[in-house]
């Protein structure tokens, strides 16, 4: 398994710094965070990504992914306006550019929601819709798009198979997120033995009381039992260090970051053969 950690912990430095900082904290990868200040995929031109490209690869780093942050910004696959779930499809569709720019293998998105009222059965079909019009360029690409498991749509594990078998392509994998899994009330191993080779990447933060991201093994994660888990299922792709994201970044990124990747390499040590 290798350690990522998403550009959210450091949300109020600039993207080279983040990645910079995530890099000398000792990380494999970095997990770029889709929206401003730091990944909109239209801010980038192509000489950009280039010397983006050559700034990851010079630290000896990868991206790990190019995650959309739909979500956060309102674009929504099941939107009931046209015009949200085309836009949220562009956006989609950029990022997956944007991965492939920079040789990653992986865009990940949460691919709908429901507003209160809204039918369940007509958000599925638009999510469906949705990510059969991202998957060509997926293929083409050769990117795998990875769905999140979170909100009231994709709302278990079991419907985020589903929606992947219903979508049917070769450039699909699911996401296990442990803050997520938690909410929904997913327990963490048996997620992981249900998901097996669908399991793409592992997003993992801990939890405090009341729900707020608290240190590593600080909080209600049961991290030993997700690693022996992902150990005994052979997974060997991210464990993605995941942040809230607040405008005003973490009181000390620095200091999470390092504390998260400690934590987790203890862990790692311990299962991994
Ligand atoms: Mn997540």
């Amino acid at each position: 398994m290798k350690l990522s950690s998403f550009t959210t912990v450091y949300c109020n430095y600039p993207l080279e710094e983040a990645i910079k900082r995530i890099a000398k904290a000792g990380y494999d990868g970095v997990d770029l965070m889709a929206v401003r200040p730091h990944a909109w995929p239209q801010d980038f031109s192509a000489a950009e990504r280039k010397n983006l490209l050559r700034l990851v690869r010079s630290f000896d780093i990868e991206v790990s992914a190019v995650t959309d942050f739909s979500a956060a910004i309102g674009l929504n696959f099941s939107s009931t306006k046209g015009k949200i779930r085309t836009e949220a499809i562009r956006y989609a569709k950029d990022c997956i550019e944007l991965a492939s720019d920079l040789e990653s293998k992986f865009m990940m998105l949460i691919p709908g929601w429901l507003v209160l009222g809204e039918s369940y059965e007509q958000a599925w079909k638009w999510a469906v819709k949705g990510l059969k019009e991202c998957v060509p360029l997926a293929e083409e690409k050769d990117i795998t798009i990875v769905i999140e498991p979170a909100f009231n749509l994709l709302n278990s594990v079991d419907s985020a198979i589903r929606m992947m078998k219903e979508v049917s392509s070769q450039n699909l994998g699911i996401c296990l997120d442990t803050r997520l899994a938690h909410a929904l009330n997913q327990p963490l191993a048996e997620s992981v033995k249900k998901l097996g080779k669908d399991l793409a990447i592992v997003h993992v933060w801990d939890i405090g009381p009341q729900e707020l991201p608290t240190p590593f093994g600080k909080g209600i994660i049961k991290f030993n039992e997700l690693i022996k888990a992902l150990t005994e299922i052979g997974y060997n792709g991210y464990l993605s260090v995941e942040s809230p994201r607040s405008i005003l970044g973490l009181p000390d990124p620095d200091e999470y970051a390092r504390q998260s990747k400690d934590y987790l390499n203890t862990l790692l040590k311990k299962y991994e053969r």
